[in-house]
């Protein structure tokens, strides 16, 4: 079978290219390049399903979309849905994380507690939708670090390491797909995804 990608987002489409390999290796994954619809829902779960619907009804296909962003503890879970956009209307990543790093230059350690979040909507023609989520817990650098990955990665560094302190950009492709909030999200839809043609 063949599901469509509803994402622009060269790096989704690599990570998520990468997990359904290890999940459904059968399934052939496809890009899209139909229209973007607006994504004005106010939670991750309203966006996905938003850009899954439009790749569905273009293509015909199962579709997948994948809408995420990063959390911070201190600012009651902002940036949240406005990830992309949060030092203003271009997707600049390094604008955005400079713009984050800048309102938590006073809030010392123990308090910088944040969590990288993913939500995937599967919207199967005609059919069944579904939405799953995906949390990353960690806390936020004062500095960036790394250069793999993508957004928010230089500045995300994941609980559970050890005594290393590692970015997520710090981490192999392999090290963040096994771990990530967008390969917990998998895990989730791995159920429904078996259940795909
Ligand atoms: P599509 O809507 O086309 O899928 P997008 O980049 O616009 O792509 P979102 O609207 O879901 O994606 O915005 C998510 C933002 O959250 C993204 O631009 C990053 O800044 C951040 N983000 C999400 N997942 C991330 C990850 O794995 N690592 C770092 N930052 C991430």
């Amino acid at each position: 079978g063949r599901v469509v990608l509803a994402t622009h987002n060269a790096h989704k489409v690599e990570e998520f290219a990468a997990i359904v390999a290890a999940t459904r290796p059968d399934l052939e994954v496809v890009g899209y390049d139909g229209p973007e619809p607006v994504e004005d829902g106010v939670t991750f779960a309203q966006n996905a399903l938003i850009k899954a619907r439009t790749a569905a009804a273009h293509t015909g296909l199962a579709a997948l979309a994948d809408d995420s962003g990063i959390r911070v503890d201190v600012l009651g879970g902002a940036p949240g849905v406005f990830s992309a956009y949060w030092a203003g209307h271009r997707k600049d990543d390094r604008a955005n994380l400079d713009l984050l790093l800048d309102q938590l230059s006073d809030i010392a350690d123990p308090l910088r507690g944040a969590q990288f979040v993913s939500t995937i909507a599967l919207v199967v023609p005609g059919g069944a939708e579904h939405t799953v989520e995906g949390v990353w817990p960690g806390r936020l650098a004062t500095a960036p670090a790394g250069d793999n990955g993508f957004g928010y990665d230089p500045v995300f560094i994941p609980d559970g390491q050890d005594g290393v302190e590692r970015t997520s950009a710090q981490l192999s492709s392999a090290e963040k797909n096994a771990a990530s909030h967008r390969a917990r999200a998998f895990t989730a839809l791995a159920p429904l995804l078996a259940e795909l043609d």
